[in-house]
């Protein structure tokens, strides 16, 4: 099963391009650490990514929330990609008809195809969304993670709504790099399957925190050791945990960033190790 392997080991198993890139990274920079830099000013933006891009092997956008947005930002956010040896996810959630998930990743002000290492997609539609999205993603090397649960109280994404996607993924493992969890999905909803030859999916996963348990808005979080060595995931998302109320501090997002690095760190080094 993955989740004994290294992510060397695991990375030499992909084709994918996006997935062998995200679980080089990791394994080159010692870190399953992902920064969601959900920060609405470009400047921001920038420095919050320039602060703790050494420590990540990813960093999570919502691109849309930038107020002062133009395509220049993209190219510094690629150079900085390239100094600090980062991958891109643009945490878009795509949830529409294939033929318009295909324009909304290709086209209007933001084209996340051409940067966006790597997006995500609600499978609320049905496999169709995987298509229209392989569509653009697959000529260019990209790959999709399918939401197959929130971190959010109350969450409709449970039971057999996980486990179609779980299937929607098996049936398109050449785009479906994983999924949006909060627990390891190997063998889920496979019906008398072979659990033997289930594929290599990630698990990024968001909602953790060190601080406190939740937001007043429903988040909810879980710790690094919870998430990595307990439920087996692959990469943990932290947000505010990291950049926290004061964004000029970037000597203590960069100290907080390598705190959850090394939590994140230590519980892999743990899992693999039991
Ligand atoms: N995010 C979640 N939970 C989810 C999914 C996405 O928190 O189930 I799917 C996103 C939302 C935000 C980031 O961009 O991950 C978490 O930010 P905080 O660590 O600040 O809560």
């Amino acid at each position: 099963p993955a989740q004994t392997l290294t992510y060397s080991e695991r990375a030499a198993r992909h084709k994918n391009p996006a997935a062998k890139l995200l679980l080089e990274t990791i394994e080159r920079k010692n870190s399953n650490l992902a920064v969601s830099v959900d920060v609405t000013k470009r400047e921001d933006f920038l420095a919050v990514v320039d602060a703790v891009g050494p420590l990540v092997c990813l960093i999570k956008t919502h691109i849309d929330i930038i107020e002062d947005f133009d395509y220049g930002l993209i190219k510094r956010l690629e150079e900085l990609s390239k100094k600090h040896d980062f991958v891109i996810f643009e945490d878009r959630k795509f949830a529409d008809i294939g033929n318009t998930v295909a324009l909304q990743y290709s086209s209007g002000v933001h084209k996340i195809a051409s940067w966006s290492h790597i997006t995500n997609a609600h499978p609320v539609p049905g496999p169709s969304i995987v298509s229209g999205l392989a569509s653009v993603g697959v000529p260019l090397g990209r790959g999709l993670l399918l939401l197959a649960e929130m971190s959010t109280k109350g969450a409709l994404a449970t039971g057999s709504y996980t486990e179609e996607a779980v299937r929607m993924a098996r049936a398109n493992s050449q785009f479906v790099i994983g999924f949006i969890a909060q627990r390891r999905m190997d063998g889920v909803g496979l019906v008398g399957g072979d659990v033997e030859n289930e594929g290599d999916f990630l698990i990024l996963t968001p909602g953790v925190g060190l601080e406190v348990k939740g937001d007043a808005m429903g988040q909810q979080y879980r710790t690094p050791d919870e998430v990595v060595r307990e439920s087996g995931c692959d990469v943990i998302i932290v947000g505010r945990g990291i950049y926290g109320t004061d964004l000029k501090d970037v000597d203590a997002i960069r100290l907080r960033a390598e705190r959850y690095r090394k939590e994140g760190w230590d519980a892999y080094l743990k899992r693999i190790r039991s």
